[in-house]
């Protein structure tokens, strides 16, 4: 039985969504073929990372380009590899980039408006940390040729969100609305395989996610919870802290582990500092999606927010139910 332990029925991302469009009514098989272009951006995009760090440290060892060449940054490499593939799908009329101070009308285009963060996380890139895709899409309104205000919607209005996660293999979180699956790149197969099927958080776990060299800038409520998780006056245990610096990481170990990560706004940055857009929105559809909760610094429903700019900020909670709860009661107790 030489095959015995090999599996020879394996569920890739293209056959999964196959499956889940013919189970919907009126799906015309547009989403299909946008999701097809969003893999194969997030396989580009995982490849050139790959490259990049080989070829950063041959030119480290001296032996090759060290002559100071300028190596196009990779933050701008993932942007033009997304954004050409949007527009290659023929399914996406308007486009939002972290990356681009405008939104992006494509001339022809199908129904859909994609937000994303071609690499988030790139201050971690040299030091070989994980970094990530983020994006969501939005259906076109009923009336819209393309205009800005098919994106400067709630979040709730998502009907897909994920992230890709280029660590030691290229993770792909992904949502329709109908639960969180994980995919994860098979590199000879080309192939992103079913690996995660239907994610969700636990509701509790002692581990908390924030940068906390922002301590004196925080609101007197932020500095009093997580005081609370590290000086427990219960008898119970602290809390570990975990925090990578790149919010695909760290969203991602608190879907696999549970916890709380949060950026929340401060003296400094007044607004917060992760976009509501394309960051806050995508990784709250799918805490939700999983079972967890998202929320602002007043404790309102990070999904219920209406952006009035593209690339606005906000603060941000979110995780296990039962510690983002406990969270909202130090910031809004009247709530
Ligand atoms: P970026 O979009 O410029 O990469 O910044 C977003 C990143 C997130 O991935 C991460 O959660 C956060 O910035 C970390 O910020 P800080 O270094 O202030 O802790
Ligand atoms: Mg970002």
């Amino acid at each position: 039985h030489a095959n015995a332990d090999v599996e020879t029925d394996i569920v890739t991302l293209t056959r999964f969504i196959l499956q889940s469009q013919a189970a919907a009514a009126n799906a015309s098989g547009d989403f299909t073929l946008l999701l097809n272009s969003l893999q194969f951006a997030f396989k580009f995009i995982a490849h050139n990372i790959r490259r990049a760090t080989l070829v950063n440290l041959i030119g480290l060892s001296g032996t090759a380009n060290s002559t100071g060449d300028d190596q196009k940054k990779l933050d701008v490499i993932g942007d033009d590899i997304f954004i050409n593939a949007m527009k290659a799908s023929g399914k996406v009329k308007v486009l939002v980039s972290e990356e681009q101070d405008d939104l992006i009308v494509f001339n022809g285009g199908g129904r859909y408006a994609v937000v994303c963060d071609p690499i988030d996380g790139s201050s971690n890139l040299d030091a070989g940390v994980s970094v990530g895709t983020i994006f969501g899409v939005y259906r076109l309104l009923d009336d819209s040729t393309g205009s800005i205000r098919d994106v400067l919607r709630p979040g709730k209005e998502l009907v897909a969100a994920g992230y890709t996660m280029y660590g030691a293999s290229a993770n792909l979180v992904l949502t329709t609305g109908n639960g969180v699956n994980g995919f994860t790149l098979d590199d000879s197969l080309g192939e992103f395989i079913l690996t995660h099927p239907n994610l969700k958080l636990p509701q509790f776990r002692g581990i908390y996610s924030v940068n906390e060299g922002n301590t004196m800038y925080w609101s007197d409520a932020a500095k009093a919870y997580f005081d609370s998780v590290k000086n427990p006056k219960d008898g119970s245990k602290p809390y570990s802290a975990r925090y990578i610096g790149s919010m695909v990481a760290d969203v991602h170990r608190t879907i696999l582990y549970g916890g709380i990560f949060a950026y929340p706004a401060d003296k400094k940055s007044k607004k917060g500092k992760l976009r509501l857009l394309y960051e806050g929105f995508p990784m709250a559809l799918i805490i939700e999606q999983a079972g967890g909760v998202a929320i602002n610094d007043s404790g309102d429903r990070i999904l219920d927010l209406v952006p009035q700019q593209i690339h606005e900020r906000s603060g941000i909670w979110l995780g296990s139910e039962g510690e983002v709860l406990k969270a909202k009661s130090f910031l809004v107790p009247e709530k």
